[in-house]
């Protein structure tokens, strides 16, 4: 049986701005991934920096931070049958410089800053991801137990 997983998305603020919001969540649920949660907000330096929080030491922290705060974003909670796998396969690799077209980050990224999207690499870092951004009241999906 698929193990049923939530993940956390985030349309970052280059794909945000030039409008490709829609296209992103259409592949999510074109893939069978469905979206329990999502809003469209934006972020502040300190809730930027708490996110990207393992980054801190990393030489691309501070860029990375301005980009993130540079315009809107949208999170999203997807749901679905091995979830966290499956949002990395439509996102591509980190690089957009590097994904293949057909990917989010191939059609939609420029370079490895700014490429377009964001998806939680594991359960404890999704579970970790979810609850920065989401109440437990806010996501709305079927598996109550995730
Ligand atoms: P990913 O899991 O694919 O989002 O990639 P990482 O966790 O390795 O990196 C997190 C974010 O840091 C990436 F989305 C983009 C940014 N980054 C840079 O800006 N420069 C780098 O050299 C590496 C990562």
């Amino acid at each position: 049986m698929a193990d049923i997983q939530r993940t956390l998305s985030i349309v970052k603020p280059d794909a945000v701005a030039k409008g490709a919001t829609g296209d992103i969540l259409s592949r999510f649920e074109k893939a069978g991934l469905a979206i329990v949660a999502m809003k469209k907000i934006q972020l502040t330096q300190e809730l930027a920096e708490g996110f990207y929080a393992v980054h801190k030491q990393r030489p691309f922290f501070g860029d990375l931070v301005k980009f993130m705060t540079s315009g809107p974003v949208v999170v999203s909670v997807l749901e679905g049958p091995n979830a966290i796998a499956a949002h990395r396969d439509l996102m591509g690799p980190t690089n957009s410089e590097e994904a293949p077209a057909g990917t989010i980050r191939g059609d939609h990224g420029s370079d490895i800053e700014r490429n377009a999207s964001h998806g939680s690499d594991a359960p404890e870092t999704a579970k970790i991801e979810i609850a920065y951004f989401f109440n437990a009241s806010e996501v709305l999906g079927p598996v109550e137990a995730l």
